[in-house]
């Protein structure tokens, strides 16, 4: 009787220990989550599409950390060139990934066609 006694009292300190731990778990889960979400959220990647001899979109605005892809969809070669960045050759169908690192408006051309002009924001 004494033993049964003993074993009730016992009981729900355990289950109150489990429960605890059970609850910092989920938050330390969520949290971690949550920070998972929000640094996929700041990192975006975008593209801008080299077609018919035009960058597009021709003016693009970035978060320091996203990437830019330039893709070529034309036949001729291009290039994205500009102040503190430089893809060099972009053959027709290839292209070139940049991540943003330093705030600022950067114009752009391509170094075989300068009358195709660009112009990435970094904010
Ligand atoms: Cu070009």
């Amino acid at each position: 009787m004494i033993f049964q006694k003993q074993s009730k009292a016992r009981l729900p300190k355990f289950l109150m220990t489990f429960a605890a731990l059970l609850a910092f778990t989920f938050a330390a889960g969520s949290a971690q989550a949550q920070a998972k979400s929000k640094a996929a959220a700041k990192k975006q990647t975008h593209t801008v599409a080299i077609r018919n001899f035009k960058f597009a979109p021709a003016v693009l605005t970035v978060n320091i950390g996203d990437s830019v892809i330039w893709k070529n969809a034309d036949i001729a070669p291009h290039t994205a060139t500009g102040k503190g960045f430089d893809s060099g050759t972009i053959a027709a169908g290839a292209s070139w990934r940049f991540t943003a690192k330093k705030k600022g408006t950067y114009s752009y051309i391509c170094s075989f066609h300068p009358t195709m002009k660009g112009r990435l924001i970094v904010k």
